[in-house]
């Protein structure tokens, strides 16, 4: 079924793209993983989402950039060896197929689901739904339903790059208490304050964590609000960027993650259901 007005479907690289333009914003969808790129409201014009340019476009690797879906595991926590499954699951590396879209008066409407959702070191029945709302806000939100007869545990992350015109001055506020810091075995840190990223950060703030203001230059930028998270995570790889193959050197200096997240395990009963929502907020 052919996506409504609002929605153009192109190809490219053998990859099929969705470009939505509607009176409240333009985005681009790639349904090689589900994966959102681009989301400009028309209020003030600047893109909320970066994409690195050295970002693969072909299907060969995860997009660099934008929300990658991870599902149903986050980073290595699989249960196997690092390495022995791919980092955040297995959804961001397959064709979603387009269900739904609709036009009404907040915008545009589009549901993807993935082609599967069984693989190696996730066996279970269940069905996966992406809606995207593209509007005044960015709402996207990942369900997951229980459509078999067991139990199962499952965790997931819209793993959203945001772009910020320089990392230095950039600073993130709403997020107090402790993490868990990647960088030092995991080790419980307190939430610094002012939130300002001087180096590499990989943080876990294991709490449900429902709205944080990304701030640039001191003004308001870019509001996250999330629901049905129990982490909120904060990424940036600053020089490490230099030894991420799809991303330039200096393209830490753009880019914030700030994901909502799944990250301590959420179980399924059969027939149950969980959504996790991100909503980017134009400021
Ligand atoms: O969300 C933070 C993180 O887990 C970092 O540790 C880093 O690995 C990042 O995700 C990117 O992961 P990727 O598999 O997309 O390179």
């Amino acid at each position: 079924m052919p996506p409504v007005s609002s929605v153009t479907v192109s190809e490219s690289n053998g990859l099929t793209f969705l470009d939505v333009d509607n009176a409240f914003a333009s985005a681009r969808i790639s349904l090689f993983g589900g994966h959102i790129l681009s989301y400009v409201p028309k209020s003030d014009g600047r893109e909320r989402l970066w994409v690195s340019p050295h970002a693969y476009l072909n299907g060969e690797r995860p997009i660099r950039g934008g929300i990658p879906v991870c599902w149903p595991w986050f980073s290595d926590d699989h249960g196997r060896e690092k390495g022995a499954l791919p980092a955040h699951g297995f959804l961001r590396t397959q064709v979603w197929k387009l269900i739904h879209s609709e036009d009404t008066e907040s915008g545009t409407t589009i549901t993807l689901s993935p082609s599967f959702t069984r693989a190696e070191g996730f066996e279970n029945d269940c069905n996966v739904t992406l809606v995207i709302t593209v509007g005044e806000t960015m709402d996207v939100a990942l369900t997951t339903e229980n459509t078999g007869v067991v139990p199962f545990e499952f965790n997931c992350a819209l793993h959203t790059y945001f772009h910020v015109d320089h990392i230095q001055h950039t600073q993130i506020t709403g997020i107090e208490g402790q993490y868990k810091d990647k960088l030092d075995d995991w080790g419980l840190k307190t939430t610094p304050s002012p939130y300002t990223i001087t180096g590499e950060t990989d943080r876990i703030h294991v709490a449900p964590i429902k709205t944080a203001e990304i701030e640039v230059e001191g003004n308001a930028f870019t509001e996250v609000v999330s629901d049905g998270n129990d982490s909120l995570v904060v990424w940036n790889p600053w020089l490490g960027a230099a030894s991420i193959s799809d991303m330039d050197p200096f393209g830490y200096k753009h880019m914030l993650c700030v994901e909502t997240s799944l990250t301590q395990g959420k179980t399924l009963s059969p027939g149950a259901s969980h959504t996790l929502k991100q909503t980017i907020v134009p400021k």
